[in-house]
């Protein structure tokens, strides 16, 4: 019998790249599905990857404990992934009580559903690099010192140590992957790479003229999310439950970020960006630089793609996208 594995934020980015992977290991599949009165649109990327009829969707809300406990009971898997939040940090000083709930309070839920109900099931928290922060040391790793920037951070800090503290209080093989930012052409429009590969392709195709971004100074170390959700696996495989950080070890600038994609289609982005001020942050975080020595020396992970084949394939797949409206 093969394995299954429920997977809460299965609609988003991660969610689709990782559930795509366990199907080919030939896993049983279920994901968290939260009722939307956009049903048509939620799935796109379970759909854009061809596997949305291979996902038992259980509805449910991370926030509703009972829902929790309920799917826990009824799916009993071998492994819960945990990748559901409200994941926009500029959001999250708009909304920082939901996203406290969500981000936060819900990695509670699901410890405790996992608690209640499938003990001996592997659990895996998606926690971030965002915890860093104002940054203490100038690469960071597992043992660096948190300073969390934003109210997301914040939720992150405490659904982070809820993780270590079950595993320590309960004996549950739950995971921290302390992620670096990656993306890929499934991410959210409103993060600033896929906001640039989109704009590139519309400023390309006469689409628009200009592109209104925030801090262009920020750095960030970019890798693609069909890598690091490897990652997340293979901390599950593992016999002992452990934290790591996964990152490419090289950051780059957004402004760099928009040099490499224009430059795909024969633009120059001097040309084409400017700043808004809308688009700054109440805090912001300045740079980020992970070490991901522990991950390849014990999980055997490397990333695969490079920041110029992932800017490509970003912009390609919005050429594709956007070739057939224009
Ligand atoms: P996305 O924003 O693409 O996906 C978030 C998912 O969470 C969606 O499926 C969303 O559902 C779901 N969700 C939101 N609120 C609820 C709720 N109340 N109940 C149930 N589900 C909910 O994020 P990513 O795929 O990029 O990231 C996955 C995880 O990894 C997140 O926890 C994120 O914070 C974390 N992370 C991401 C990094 C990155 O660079 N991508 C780096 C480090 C950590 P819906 O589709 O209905 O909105
Ligand atoms: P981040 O990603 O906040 O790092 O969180 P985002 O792409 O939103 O911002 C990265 C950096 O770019 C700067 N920036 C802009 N950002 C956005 N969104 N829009 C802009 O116009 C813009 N201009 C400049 C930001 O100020 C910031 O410094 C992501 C999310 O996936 C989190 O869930 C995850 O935990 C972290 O990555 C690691």
């Amino acid at each position: 019998m093969g394995k299954k594995a429920l997977v809460t934020g299965v609609t988003g980015q991660d969610g689709a790249y990782l559930s795509r992977l366990l199907l080919e290991k030939g896993y049983e599949v279920h994901g968290l599905f939260r009722r939307s009165a956009s049903a048509d649109v939620i799935g796109a990327r379970l759909r854009w990857l061809g596997i949305i009829d291979d996902i038992n969707l259980q509805d449910g809300n991370l926030t509703d404990l009972a829902s929790l406990i309920r799917i826990m009971r009824d799916v009993k898997p071998d492994e819960v992934y945990n990748l559901g939040a409200q994941s926009f940090v500029k959001s999250s000083w708009q909304q920082p009580l939901l996203t406290g709930q969500v981000t936060g309070i819900g990695v509670a839920n699901v410890l405790e559903a996992v608690r209640l109900e499938c003990p001996e099931a592997r659990f895996y928290q998606a926690s971030s690099s965002e915890m860093y922060g104002l940054i203490q040391e100038p690469q960071q790793n597992e043992k660096t010192p948190f300073y969390p920037r934003s109210p997301y951070a914040v939720a992150k800090l405490y659904g982070h140590w809820m993780t270590v503290n079950y595993r320590e209080s309960f004996s549950l093989h739950a995971s921290s992957g302390i992620l670096f930012n990656h993306e890929s052409p499934l991410r959210g429009i409103e993060f600033v790479t896929r906001k640039i590969t989109d704009g590139v392709v519309r400023i390309k195709l006469g689409m628009q003229d200009k592109l209104a971004l925030g801090n262009l100074d920020a750095k960030r170390d970019w890798g693609h999310a069909r890598d690091y959700v490897e990652a997340m696996w293979l901390m599950l495989q593992q016999e002992t439950p452990d934290d790591y950080v996964v990152a490419t070890g090289q950051t780059v600038s957004v402004r760099d970020f928009c040099r490499l994609a224009f430059s795909h289609v024969g633009l120059n982005f001097e040309d084409h960006v400017t700043v808004d001020p809308r688009f700054m942050r109440p805090a912001e975080v300045d740079v980020l630089l992970g070490d991901p020595s522990k991950a390849k020396e014990k999980l055997g992970w490397t990333p695969k793609t490079t920041l110029d084949q992932l800017v490509a394939e970003m912009v390609e797949a919005d050429l594709g996208r956007l070739s057939t409206q224009s």
